[in-house]
Order: structure tokens, then sequence, then C-alpha cells
């Protein structure tokens, strides 16, 4: 083991020698060899680390994970998985976040920077101890050391780096669903928004609208003339996001698939032929993420539809998801013809039955391919936890030659520490299951702090059927998380906002108009905490040091002045909140009647009809409000309301830049910075502009502690 000084408060072990991820973007100085801080570890071919836990330890972080904020009590598995059944058993999602923010006798941050196989045991096997799980001995361990949990997620996101900032039109609200099949359904979409005044920013194009499943094809039949289509939609204020695949159809002709094959980009089998596995489009080979001249080229391929006027991409698939090879398919038939005499006993039929459910996503499988790395070959297995990273950084390095200076939108389903740099998450396929509203509320502040800031659920849930008021609670949800996005399930019920009866659609349009009406707030939260490696989504007790805060795991802050309590339990009328201070509440429903109430500090049951949606402002914070607009970029923001709930002083810094470029990092933004002083029963209010062009009026709602509604308004 070596030992590096990386910051002054961050220390790195390093083991072996470990692959380069690329998920830290500081080096460091190596130093004595020191006894690593807190961990008892044991290397062999595997390596654990154990460390003890007292009463009052919890465990958060791990990202894209089942169970809740805390961790403790679970084992999880790192190991991108194509995992379309979220139950709570399921050890592994579609990302692999190794970082863990211990807190109690010790506060430290680890980041266990490896991407092959880790299981985290967090307390599930012997309730007072953690231990982490290698595979292989080659890996860095990242100690991270702070005053407190924000300072040291504060220094981890440092570590690594910034996190991806899309276009702000992508803070809109997006439909989607699998599949619109045809431009004209997609029109009927689009009508169906304009028809019903609902904001909507994108609609989606799953994997029919291409010919045969093939990445970077359009099938000319079901989208004729794509360009002018493509064009005509944005006319009307809609941007078409289309999938892309991992796999990539072996078809002679097939351009993307006879380029690959010519230059040596895809994954190999062990005879070095191309790796033949099957997805959509039958068989595929994979794109050799990790071969930066394969990522290369396969970047620049998002150009074709680039040139066709896309702006924004879901990457799929990419655990690389594997439906089956021919060798497990081959290894099923077998069973078929061993059994075929029909008469199967318990352990037969199950032998005949496993024989095919384990042919997906099979962990023989993942061994039995590789990559060429600087040259180097390198086992699937010992990387699978690069490849959808890698695959997103292809299409942002692809975006970066295509239009340097233009943000695009681009979310991934697989992920790892420092593909946030790169691209969002979708949290993959959920159901239309209430449980799965409290998981999206869980997964949030966790995906944060390992520098996942764009990201949201299928809103409505993707398998299974949604109903109105699933749909209405979990959106109501969704308007707080950056990336906003309703998705479902071919063969499931459609679940638009319009797609149930005349009173939720109303109830709907007015909880996503609330979106747009909270913008200037969440785009404002959002960039700060990009900007100052914070994280937007943080637990109550990131702010909040008492007994219960530390423990509330269905409540979060959402930026620095607000507090959400969603409802995610079918029929309640309202839910209980714990309040760690005073606080203001605004049950909105349409944005535009607001009427508040003093909350004191405590815990209560707050009554919550089914159009609205709890906003507690936090004492000596405020809330920026716009008007909706169906657009993102028709938001007229010339004047805006300021709810402030005040007990003696506060300050807001309202944060805007062009939405659309990368100027912000050269200083190119605007600040207002806003300062409100209760001085003898009266407000003083300070304003300083630098820079903002569009703001001419600010209307001040300023609530006291005893719920005194003061107005002003300023000019700007
Ligand atoms: O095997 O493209 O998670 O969002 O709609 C399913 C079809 C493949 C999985 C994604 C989902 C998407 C679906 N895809």
């Amino acid at each position: 083991m070596k030992t590096y000084e990386v910051t002054k408060d961050i220390k790195r072990y390093r083991f072996g020698s470990p692959i380069s991820t690329g998920a830290v973007v500081v080096s460091g100085n190596e130093i004595n060899n020191e006894d690593i801080q807190y961990l008892a570890f044991e290397i062999d071919e595997a390596s654990s680390l154990k460390y003890t836990m007292e009463d009052k330890d919890q465990v958060l972080g791990l990202g894209e994970n089942q169970k809740g904020i805390d961790k403790r009590g679970g084992i999880f598995e790192s190991y991108c998985s194509d995992e379309p059944n979220h139950t709570p058993d399921k050890k592994s999602l579609y990302g692999a976040h190794n970082f863990l923010l211990m807190d109690g006798r010790d506060t430290f941050g680890i980041f266990i920077d490896y991407p092959g196989r880790i299981v985290f045991d967090i307390g599930f096997s012997h309730k007072d101890e953690l231990e982490i799980t290698i595979e292989d001995n080659n890996f860095d361990i990242y100690i991270i050391n702070g005053n407190s949990k924000r300072e040291i997620v504060n220094k981890f996101l440092k570590m690594i780096g910034r996190s991806y900032v899309p276009p702000k039109w992508a803070f809109g609200f997006q439909q989607c669903r699998w599949s619109y099949v045809d431009s004209k359904e997609v029109e009927e979409v689009a009508d169906n928004f304009i028809k019903h005044d609902i904001p909507c920013d994108s609609i989606y194009l799953d994997i029919d609208y291409m010919e045969d499943f093939k990445d970077f094809t359009v099938d000319k039949e079901r989208f004729p003339e794509f360009e002018s289509f493509v064009e005509r939609m944005k006319d009307k204020g809609f941007r078409l996001i289309p999938i892309i695949d991992a796999g990539v159809k072996i078809e002679e002709g097939y351009e993307t698939y006879e380029e690959g094959i010519k230059n040596g980009y895809f994954c190999f089998d062990e005879n070095n032929e191309p790796f033949v596995a099957a997805v959509w489009p039958g068989k595929v080979h994979f794109p050799d993420f990790l071969n930066r001249d394969a990522r290369k080229w396969f970047g620049k391929k998002y150009k074709v539809l680039t040139d066709l006027g896309i702006e924004g991409f879901w990457n799929d698939m990419n655990e690389p998801a594997i439906f089956y090879t021919e060798k497990g398919l081959q290894s099923a038939l077998d069973t078929v013809e061993e059994l075929k005499d029909r008469n199967l006993n318990i352990h037969s039929f199950f032998k005949l039955k496993d024989a095919f459910t384990g042919l997906s996503n099979n962990l023989k499988d993942y061994k039995s391919f590789y990559h060429n790395i600087d040259g180097k070959t390198v086992n699937h297995d010992k990387v699978h936890n690069l490849y959808g990273y890698n695959m997103t950084k292809a299409a942002a390095e692809g975006f970066e030659e295509i239009e340097p200076n233009k943000r695009f939108l681009i979310f991934s389903r697989a992920s790892y520490i420092g593909m946030h740099r790169y691209g969002g998450i979708w949290t993959g396929d959920n159901y239309s299951w209430w449980d799965h509203i409290l998981l999206n509320i869980k997964m949030m502040p966790s995906l944060n702090m390992c520098g996942f800031l764009y990201s949201g659920a299928d809103t409505g849930g993707f398998s299974g059927d949604s109903n109105a008021q699933l749909l209405i609670r979990w959106t109501q949800f969704s308007i707080f998380t950056p990336l906003f996005r309703n998705h479902s399930a071919i063969g499931t019920r459609k679940q638009e906002p319009y797609a149930f009866d005349t009173e939720s659609t109303q109830v709907l349009k007015e909880t996503i108009r609330l979106r747009y009406k909270l913008l200037p707030y969440i785009y404002s939260e959002y960039m700060k905490a990009v900007r100052s490696q914070d994280i937007y989504f943080a637990p109550l007790s990131f702010e909040y040091h008492d007994k219960y805060s530390r423990k509330v795991e269905n409540q979060l802050l959402a930026g620095d002045s607000l507090m959400v309590a969603p409802i995610y339990e079918e029929n309640a009328v309202g839910r209980y909140v714990w309040l760690p201070e005073e606080m203001l509440l605004w049950k909105a429903s349409k944005g535009d009647d607001r009427s508040y109430e003093v909350i004191n500090t405590g815990h209560l049951f707050i009554e919550i009809d089914y159009d609205e949606v709890p906003i507690f402002i936090r004492k000596n914070k405020m809330l920026i409000l716009g008007k909706h607009a169906n657009r993102v970029e028709d938001l007229d923001n010339t004047e805006l309301n300021v709810i402030a709930f005040i007990e003696d002083r506060a300050n807001y810094i309202y944060y805007d830049d062009d939405g659309k470029t990368y100027d912000f990092t050269k200083g190119i933004y605007s600040q207002v910075i806003i300062d409100i002083e209760k001085i003898d029963g009266d407000y003083k209010i300070n304003i300083e502009n630098k820079g903002n062009k569009d703001l001419k009026k600010l209307n001040f709602e300023i609530v006291d502690t005893t719920g005194r509604v003061t107005k002003k308004s300023v000019i700007i």
C-alpha cells in the first residue's frame, strides 16, 4: 500500500496497481505509508475492510440504491445491473456509487475507487459491523475528513470535479413513453399538451424511432422527413430526445457496424473476435467505450442526429444489458434437450426454468469479453462499472467537438462516480407503486452526495399501471427534482398528465405550472450547488442537529431555502412532519393564490388536499417565484415574487445565466443579492444587482414569525 496526501483532509491509500477510472480529478503527493484511517483491512485475493459501528453511527451515501438515506442494516453490491424489478431485497441497481459517509463516533467519507464488484455489508450480517469486500486487490481508497457531513461532501465533490450542467430547458417538464411509435403519435402528444395548456419542453423518442433498433438511424416510414419533423416540433415548442442503446446491431452494410468492425472498436472475446451478445436488435456488438479511439468514434456518431436538429439524448442499456449470448442460449437449449422426457420433478423443473431466467445479464457472459484499455487487454468483469460511464463520456466528448460551447441534454442509465461530470442519470425502471415515490425521495440526496445532481425518477412509475392519484402525488414530488420526466413502459396504461379525468388533468396542469414558477429558484439553487461543490437535495441532518432530524427520511431540503415533505401514501389526507425549527408553510395548489401558515417546531400532522403541494420555507430564508409559461425559454422573469420568512434577517443570492452555454465558467452570469432586515417592525430591503439585465421588479411578501404579511415592491 502507498499513501498519498490529496489535500490536507483527504488521503488516498493505493493497493496494487489500480486501473484508472477517471473518477477523481485531483492527484496528490506520495507520503510515508501510514495506517489506513478508521478501517481494519485484510488483503488477499479479495480485500475486506472492516469498521465497528456504535449504536449512534449512521451510514449515508451509496447513490443509486435501495433502502433508506441511512444505509445501515442493508447489504449492497456495486455492479451495474439491468434490474427492472426494484423490490426491496435487490442489492444492486443500475449505478455503482462507492461513496459512503459515516456519521457518529467518527464522521468521515470513504470512496472506493474500484470499477469491478464490491459488496457493502452495512450492519446486515452483524448489526455493528461494516464490511466492505472488494473483489480484487488493486484499488484506491480515499478517506475524507472534515468538520461536518456537509463539509466532507463538499470536499468529496471537489475531488471528483464539477457536476454536469444541462441546458436550462432541460429543467422543464419532459414527457416520455416506450414508445410513441411514429411521428403522428408524437405530434398527437404535443397537440394534447397544447390543447390542455400544460407546460412541456420535450418529448422522448424511445427505441421505436430507430430502424430495426439500430443506433444513429431513423425509421423512414414511421418518421419520414425527420429533420423537418424535428424542426416542426421545435416550432411548436418541443424538443425531441432520442434514446441511444449500447449494443450495435450486427448487420452488413449498416454504417456504425461496418466502421466498428473495420477499426476494431468493439469489445472482443477470448478468440479476439468481436464479442456477440443479443439485445433489442437481436445480435449486437458492444462498442469498447473504454478504448479511447472507439469512444471518440462513437461520440462523433451523435452528430448524425444533432445535424438533424436534436439537442438531447438518453443513453440506455449500458450496464451493458445482455438478453442472452450464444453460449448461454446453447446451454439453456442443452438443458431442454436433457430434460425433454417432460416428467419434471422439483429439481428438474427448476433447472429448466432457471436455465432461461438466468440467460440475461449473466455473470459468466460479463466475464467472457474484453476491452482494450490503452493497449492492454482487460476482462470486462474487472471494469464492468465503467461501461455506461464511458458511453456517456463518449457522448459528452462528441458534443464538445460538435459544438464546444453548447450545453446538450444527456443522461444515462448505468453510471459510476466520475460520470457525473459528463451527464445526469435517471433512476431506471421503477414501478407504478407508492413505495417507489418514497424510494425516489430517499435516493435523491444519496445520489447528490455522489455528484449526480441532474437526476430524477420515471414519474408515475415505469412498469405497471399508474392511476391519477399516484401520478398526482408523484408529480408533486418530481417538481423539485432537476430531471422531471414522466415515463411509462410498453403495455402499461397511458399516464400523460392529461390521460386521466378532467379534474386530475387540471390538478396536474397546475402542479406542472408550479414547477415552472419555481424554476428561478430551482435553477439558481442547482447552479449554485454545482459551482460550489455542494448538493441540491440534502437530508435534514445536514442542517439540523437534533435527534429527530438525524432520522427523518421522508422530508428533504431542496436547495437552501426549502424543506419538502411529499405525500407518498395512498389515500392520505395529509402527513406527519417533523419541524426542526419554525417554518412557513405554503400549501401550494395554484401558484397565484398564496396563503401562509407559521408552523412551530415539533411533530405534527398537516392536512394536504390532493391538489396541494406542501412547501416549507425555512426561517430567515426566501423563495423566488416567477410566472409560469409553457416552455422554459418563454418564461418571463422580468418581475419576480420573493416570499420570505423572516425572524430578523435573510440573505439570498439569485443566480442566473444564459442557460445555453458554458460561459458561466468564464464568470458570465448574474447574481441578484437580496438582503432583508427586520428593523423596528419594518423591513429594510437591500438589493444589489450584479448583471441581471432582465429583472425589472421584485414583489416581496415578507412573513414574520407571528404570521403577519408585509408586501412591498422594489423596482430594480
Ligand atoms: O429493456 O427502450 O430503462 O426507460 O423505455 C427495456 C425501452 C429497454 C429500458 C429503459 C426504459 C426504456 C426501455 N429500455
